[in-house]
């Protein structure tokens, strides 16, 4: 039988979802993918350079290589994770396009940052760098700066979607420092609002009812 209190439970379930749920708009955020050198997992694109998929026991994307400049952990997210270097004129991009954006809403995209550089005889990218956000081509900001053997922070930034459709890419942020940084765990989601007085009105509203429900059954 459906009572009061079931309505009020569905009222106040339906309400805290729709002011809570973000969706993920990134696919394969987990970088998910075969060791690779000159190569991104599925469902991402690269656009400058030649980025490499990587983890804890295979340097630049290369087979049992541990020509890591400090020894990395795994992430967070695990697995895999994609390994972005700098030269001078030489820069490394990969990204996806997110689609489904609504135009001047925020949304958030965060991911996890390392510095492992990358060492082997006279060629060193052992530099500080940081992660620069590209939307468009575009740089819509950085995470901060790290130094070589800085072990996974996670990083984030807003932005306002200027199209439902926008290109949306990762690159080191100096290109005068040598350095290799690695790069995981990447989501972008709606930025968290807070419930306008409408919402909090229909909870108050949802627990009003469970509350009355159940002193009428006492
Ligand atoms: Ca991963």
């Amino acid at each position: 039988m459906i009572t009061i209190r079931h309505i009020a439970l569905a009222a106040l379930m339906a309400t805290s979802s729709a002011a809570f749920a973000a969706q993920e708009l990134v696919t394969n955020g987990s970088l998910t993918g075969p060791i690779t050198n000159n190569g991104v997992p599925t469902g991402w694109t690269i656009f400058e350079g030649t980025p490499d998929i990587m983890d804890g026991l295979n340097n630049v994307g290369l087979i049992n290589t541990l020509r890591f400049g400090a020894n990395p952990t795994a992430s967070a997210d695990g697995g895999t994770w994609v390994g972005l270097g700098s030269y001078g004129s030489y820069m490394e991009r990969f990204g996806q396009t997110l689609s489904g954006l609504t135009v001047g809403q925020q949304y958030t995209v965060s991911w996890e940052a390392g510095n492992f550089g990358y060492t082997y005889g006279s060629v060193n990218y052992l530099g500080s760098n940081a992660i620069s956000v590209q939307l468009d081509g575009v740089t819509v900001g950085s995470g901060s700066q790290l130094d070589l053997g800085s072990n996974w922070y996670k990083q984030s930034l807003t932005f306002t979607a200027g199209s439902a459709s926008q290109q949306l890419s990762f690159i080191l942020a100096s290109t005068t420092s040598k350095a290799y940084m690695s790069i995981d765990g990447i989501s972008v989601k709606t930025a968290q609002a807070v419930p306008e007085p409408a919402t909090w009105a229909l909870m108050g509203l949802g627990l009003f009812g469970v509350i009355a429900a159940a002193r009428r059954k006492a």
